[in-house]
């Protein structure tokens, strides 16, 4: 079989840093061939055409084709995955306004070019921020295609939160579990431990072993570090993260198409769960069956919990009113 992948930003830094894994094979398995659309604004098309080129040079088994364009027409024509990476970030003095109407700009045009052009199936993971406002507004202008089809990722963020458990818990992180992102990609998500779970045992147990008090451990502590964790790169490294977005992204839409066998976390469009307005595109603990995520129900939210995902869902809302103010929704 063969899978048709569109990725726009494909000549920015995630975008070099996912390519070479999606030949490899790492994200969809050994058996599957792939045809890769690289979709791009003129100045990043240089990029893009470098990146083809050592694609080629790769010389991957499962890569059966590589295309250049700044069309979206012809980006998305047939796909089966868009992975929408690209976006404008924040310039000096813009507001936050500015950047959503920006984004906007680009989300809209891509959402209506991918119903117009993409497979029936497609499914879309929107990684360039502000991610879940971004899928929110690809979707609507999406004509056709189910929300559903659209996600945006945090598992990156998850997997920061479940990353920090295993340095405190001086456990491998193999073997901790359950540890979803609720809301949104941003510094007020709430990577939440109620759940998770170390070896098996619950992880709030285990860690009265290492802090002496565990909620406000997490609400100084580890809440912060998760959350600014971007920033954290940006000023150790002088960069963004890209090879762990890259990973990921990987990750998401592996889990996406493939199936988990345990909880992930996911931006997807809700249904009211847990009083998340329905519509917006939250983050929540999610499996993924049949190549469709399902969130988790039922859990117990202490009010604790509830608070924080209160104060993210509340932003989205903002971001989202924001949005449909300028027209744009
Ligand atoms: P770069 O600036 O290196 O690359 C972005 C690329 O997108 C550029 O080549 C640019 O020409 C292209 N582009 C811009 N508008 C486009 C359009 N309309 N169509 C096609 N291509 C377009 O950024 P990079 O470091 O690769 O990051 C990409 C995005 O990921 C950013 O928005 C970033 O904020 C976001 N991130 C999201 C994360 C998440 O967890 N959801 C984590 C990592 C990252 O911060």
């Amino acid at each position: 079989m063969t899978t048709t992948i569109t990725l726009t930003g494909a000549g920015g830094q995630i975008g070099y840093a996912l390519l070479f894994r999606i030949a490899a094979g790492d994200m969809l398995g050994p058996d599957e061939k792939v045809r890769l659309r690289l979709l791009e604004i003129p100045q990043g098309l240089g990029a893009a055409e470098g990146a083809a080129l050592e694609l080629q040079d790769g010389a991957f088994d499962l890569l059966e084709h590589v295309e250049v364009t700044d069309d979206p027409a012809v980006g998305f024509d047939g796909t089966d995955l868009a992975l929408l990476v690209g976006a404008r970030p924040r310039g000096p003095g813009m507001e936050r306004g500015d950047l959503l109407a920006a984004n906007a700009g680009i989300f809209g045009p891509q959402g209506a070019a991918i119903a117009a052009n993409a497979a029936p199936g497609v499914r879309v993971t929107v990684v360039g921020n502000p991610a879940n406002t971004n899928a929110l507004i690809a979707a609507a202008s999406a004509d056709g295609v189910p929300a559903e089809r659209f996600s945006a990722l945090t598992r990156l963020d998850e997997n920061r939160a479940r990353a920090q458990l295993a340095q405190i818990l001086g456990a491998p992180v193999s073997t901790i579990s359950r540890v979803p992102i609720w809301g949104n990609h941003s510094a007020t998500q709430f990577p939440d431990v109620s759940h998770a779970t170390v070896g098996g045992a619950p992880v709030m147990e285990a860690l009265r072993a290492f802090v002496d008090d565990v909620p406000d451990w997490l609400d100084s502590i580890f809440i912060p570090r998760v959350a600014k964790r971007g920033a954290e790169i940006i000023q150790v490294r002088g960069s963004s993260s890209v090879a762990s977005a890259a990973n990921a992204t990987i990750e998401h839409v592996r889990d996406w198409v493939r199936g988990t066998d345990d909880w992930t976390s996911a931006a997807v469009a809700s249904h009211g769960e847990y009083g998340v307005p329905e519509g917006l595109i939250s983050s929540f603990p999610v499996t993924s069956v049949d190549g469709e995520w399902r969130i988790v129900e039922g859990l117990e939210v202490s009010d604790w919990a509830r608070q924080r995902i209160d104060a993210s869902v509340a932003e989205l809302l903002e971001e989202r009113d924001t949005v449909r103010g300028l027209g744009l929704l």
